[in-house]
């Protein structure tokens, strides 16, 4: 039986309302085909999350971590492929801190990949009728923050970690011109995300790169 922590970040920026922290209320406990997730919210302050994230994965001694939040005009769930060592915040985090090109690890790596197996997870969410691909940035915000930091923290380890952005909510699109996916569908979408982790101990080779 493998424990998946899934974890979503509180609401920043002046919002009410963050589609990874409604997500994960609905997936604790929730039961995999040999496995079960368990979740913990996050604060959209650096280094605090981080510290948040690596508590929880002490508490529940997880074989997998999927870390998640919102991104603004994703149109699909997009598993990250890549953190980067900086912090260029272009507003201020939820604990006032605006860095501006600071490391997060000083002396770090300037990225780690991720561990989780993106190919295999997109395919998975594809077949199942929920739109997914790969990213290949997280940004430069607390995501990215606690997506290198988390890997970072697991570097030695044996314990698979990713990031995953997730569109906003309906409710979120006041002016109507924003993309968006239901709460639902990515409640289903994250927890095929957990069970492709799961069942995918390595990763598919499948091309998911883009030409810019
Ligand atoms: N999204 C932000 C931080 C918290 C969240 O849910 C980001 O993409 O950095």
């Amino acid at each position: 039986m493998k424990k998946v922590l899934i974890t979503g970040f509180e609401p920043f920026g002046g919002a009410s309302i963050n589609p990874a922290l409604e997500a994960v209320k609905r997936l604790a406990g929730v039961e995999l085909v040999g496995g079960k997730i368990v979740v913990c919210e996050v604060p959209v302050t650096r280094f605090e999350s981080i510290d948040t994230v690596v508590n929880a994965i002490e508490q529940h001694q997880p074989d997998y971590v999927i870390t998640v939040g919102q991104a603004a005009g994703r149109t699909a769930i997009t598993p990250e492929r890549v953190a980067i060592n900086v912090d260029d915040f272009r507003i201020p985090d939820n604990g006032g801190n605006q860095p501006i090109d600071e490391p997060i690890i000083a002396k770090g790596p300037d990225a780690y990949f991720t561990t989780l197996p993106i190919k295999a997870i997109s395919r998975t969410l594809q077949e199942n009728g929920i739109p997914c691909q790969v990213s290949n940035t997280a940004g430069t915000f607390v995501c990215n923050h606690l997506f290198y930091g988390v890997q970072h923290y697991l570097r030695d380890k044996k314990i698979g970690h990713g990031f995953v952005h997730i569109p906003l909510l309906p409710e979120q699109d006041t002016l109507g011109n924003q993309a968006t996916m239901s709460l639902e569908t990515i409640v289903e979408g994250l927890r095929f995300v957990a069970q492709a982790t799961i069942d995918n101990p390595s990763d598919m080779i499948i091309g998911a790169g883009q030409i810019c």
